[in-house]
């Protein structure tokens, strides 16, 4: 089987090499288009292993001869320890220091272990392909968070759920025998960036994935991965028990189940000794759970988290869990199942967070359990994938969106913070283990993403990974560089486009707080006014809950109290709707269309104004685009022109919808000067899109 792998990444690796320079622009290199090189400088290794081998060919394949002679090798080598480096770097950082080795020039990579090498490897291309400079380099980094995971919500079929970007790159029919050449080049774009796990299949998981069969295709590419220091790891159903062992409970307190979970998980670690584990997604949107049991979360998550204990497994048990027969606000469902469990958690177990309460909106304040379970290790879960941001076709980076999220001031301790970032990072309480995932945005399509800008989002997930303290404009900035081109006259611009970009999709779909608006199902679109779903919270109407006296949902404690579920200081100033951010008004507020904003414009007048200045934003990112047409290869600027002017198409159709139903609602006149919407109310409501992708 090992044999075989190998020979066909090496097929694989030539093949490539041959149709490269046909398709150099197509999107297919993503952020590692290294410079045409006929030569390579000299790279040295202190030993040979798989992760050093991969670092030492990424580099041979990168660097040309913009440095001399690198030398890759752990402290352990008296080389690197005649650096005398300061900072400890442990598991997988890494120093970059140009030196004198035994009387030649040398840029030397060091890191106390292999994968800290692999990464350094990276480092040093991405600092020299942004045009750093290749002289006196001293770089010294160690990530924050330890796992740092992409989850896949693709299905045993190739379906990718939420996915824009084509069908799964996991061909599970062809596996364990055939090893695609895709898979090869997705981890290396992944340990580019320090991604270090891989879920491979989607939360809403068949049991089948854990069948000795998928077992075998998971070890597979297991084996393709590890090289590129990723672990794999499954998402796990609950009742897996009773759906494949024939048991007739899933129930975690079950002898029975606890035994058959054990003999599971020994025999996912014969096949895949550095398995990562399970991640669950349980008694959520139809999902199985120890619920079903009568059992809590943390009984589920342990039960699990003991069966993989004894191989170094974690589990990461999702707190995406609400139910339409709860009454209680949606926002609120989480923190009340969750918080009263804190500290009730196994060791291994981290529970994974959306980064707010409701799902992934364009706008959502902090989920509040960050503030609230200081004894559960939180992992922070975001996603790269722009299912509520116009899926595969619209521009938005979201660098700006996570970094909010990280920045947030949860108010929990003494003074201010700690952050949501210090939460999730561990530092905040002195967790050991800590993570953060992101929901993949990776398919066939030949650009991997469906769009170049939304490769950015992919990169900037995996550089926040990383480090959560980087900003997202020197993120954009960095990718910018390497993508396109370093050159600050295209850098400059498209940075500025990409730093807009996100607030416009808030703009022109949901501005003020307002959010989950869009349309049933696939969720591309406007539609504000659906009141009939079966399930209320799945109702935009549940949400804007305007009349004619105002709009917004009321969480005060004159309403659902969602704000009392933050730390108290936050929650007085959000208590008050003139000490609520503007930005996030109308998720606490419910308030009259004539309330008098900061800027002395009437509600109703301010909201107008942002949907205009989200279609204007679109509008003008179409013009720096176009300018930038002489500066960007034919293919790439063709379908992001493309793709832009789709954007702009759609931003008028969520302004004028969205306007035509408030207007039905509240009765008033457009603001003076604004345009009247280009249909009426029935021709919005008309709109039908039964094969929208990413729709399960
Ligand atoms: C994987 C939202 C999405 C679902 C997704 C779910 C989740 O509801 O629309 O497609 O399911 O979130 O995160 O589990």
């Amino acid at each position: 089987m090992k044999r075989a792998i190998s020979l066909c990444l090496g097929v694989a690796a030539s093949l490539l090499a041959a149709v490269a320079p046909a398709r150099a622009e197509d999107g297919y290199r993503l952020w590692l288009r290294y410079p045409a090189a006929s030569a390579s400088s000299t790279i040295e290794v202190e030993k040979s292993t798989p992760i050093i081998d991969t670092a030492a060919a990424e580099l041979r394949r990168g660097l040309g001869r913009r440095v001399a002679r690198v030398l890759l090798a752990t402290t352990a080598d008296p080389r690197v320890a005649a650096l005398r480096l300061a900072q400890p770097l442990g598991d997988e950082g890494y120093a970059i220091r140009s030196t004198q080795v035994a009387g030649q020039p040398t840029v030397v990579v060091a890191a106390e272990g292999e994968r800290g090498l692999l990464y350094g490897a990276f480092a040093l291309l991405r600092h020299l392909d942004t045009g750093g400079a290749a002289t006196a380099i001293d770089l010294h980094s160690a990530p924050r968070i330890k796992l740092r995971v992409i989850d896949h919500w693709d299905n045993l079929d190739g379906f990718v759920e939420r996915g824009y970007a084509g069908r799964s790159l996991w061909d599970w029919w062809t596996l364990p025998e055939h090893i695609d050449p895709l898979y090869l080049d997705y981890a290396r774009a992944n340990a580019s960036l320090g991604i270090n796990g891989i879920v491979l299949n989607n939360v809403n998981a068949k049991a089948d994935s854990l069948t000795a069969a998928y077992i075998a295709k998971a070890a597979a590419l297991a084996e393709v991965l590890r090289p590129y220091g990723i672990k794999v790891y499954l998402s796990a159903r609950f009742s897996a028990p009773h759906d494949l062992g024939g048991l007739a409970t899933g129930d975690p307190l079950d002898p029975a189940v606890r035994a058959w979970w054990a003999a599971k998980a020994d025999e996912i670690y014969r096949a895949i000794p550095d398995f990562g584990g399970f991640l669950v997604k349980a008694n959520s949107e139809g999902q199985p759970g120890p619920g079903d049991y009568g059992r809590t979360h943390a009984d589920g998550a342990n039960m699990l988290a003991a069966a993989v204990a004894p191989h170094g497994g974690v589990v990461m048990w999702r707190a995406f869990v609400y139910s339409e027969v709860n009454p209680e606000d949606r926002a609120k469902q989480a923190y009340s199942e969750f918080q009263p469990l804190d500290g009730k958690f196994a060791d291994n177990v981290l529970v994974q967070v959306k980064n707010g309460a409701i799902d992934f909106q364009p706008r959502e304040p902090f989920h509040p359990l960050f503030g609230a379970m200081p004894r559960t290790p939180l992992m922070l879960e975001l996603q790269i994938t722009k299912e509520y941001l116009g899926q595969g076709t619209s521009l938005a980076y979201l660098g700006p969106l996570f970094e909010e999220v990280l920045n947030a001031n949860t108010y929990r301790g003494e003074g201010s913070g700690p952050t949501v970032a210090q939460v999730i990072d561990g530092s905040a309480e002195g967790h050991e283990l800590t993570g953060i995932a992101g929901v993949a945005n990776v398919g066939r399509s030949r650009d991997w993403s469906g769009s170049t800008f939304n490769q950015a989002n992919w990169y900037a997930f995996g550089r926040l990974a990383w480090d959560p303290g980087l900003s997202a404009e020197a993120i954009a900035r960095e990718w910018a560089a390497q993508t396109f081109s370093p050159d600050p006259r295209v850098v400059d611009p498209v940075v500025r486009i990409m730093m807009g970009s996100r607030e416009a999709v808030v703009d022109y779909t949901g501005p003020l707080g307002l959010a989950h608006q869009m349309a049933t199902g696939h969720h591309y679109g406007p539609g504000p006014w659906i009141a009939d779903l079966a399930r209320p919270e799945w109702n935009p109407a549940y949400y804007n809950r305007a009349d004619a006296g105002g709009i917004g949902f009321d969480r005060t404690k004159a309403g659902s109290d969602a704000i009392g579920q933050y730390a108290p200081e936050l929650a007085r100033l959000l208590a008050d709707p003139r000490t609520t951010p503007e930005s996030e008004l109308l998720w606490f507020h419910h308030l009259a269309w004539d309330f008098r904003m900061a800027s002395g414009r009437t509600l109703w007048e301010e909201l107008v104004a942002h949907y205009d200045a989200g279609v204007a934003s679109v509008v003008d990112m179409r013009r720096a685009w176009d300018a930038l047409r002489p500066q960007i290869d034919a293919e790439r600027w063709q379908k992001t022109a493309d793709f832009l002017a789709i954007e702009e198409r759609d931003a008028r159709w969520w302004r004028d919808a969205s306007l035509a139903y408030w207007m039905s609602v509240n009765g008033l006149p457009l603001p003076a000067g604004a345009a009247p919407p280009a249909h009426d109310l029935a021709w919005y409501k008309a709109q039908s899109y039964p094969y929208a992708p990413g729709n399960p």
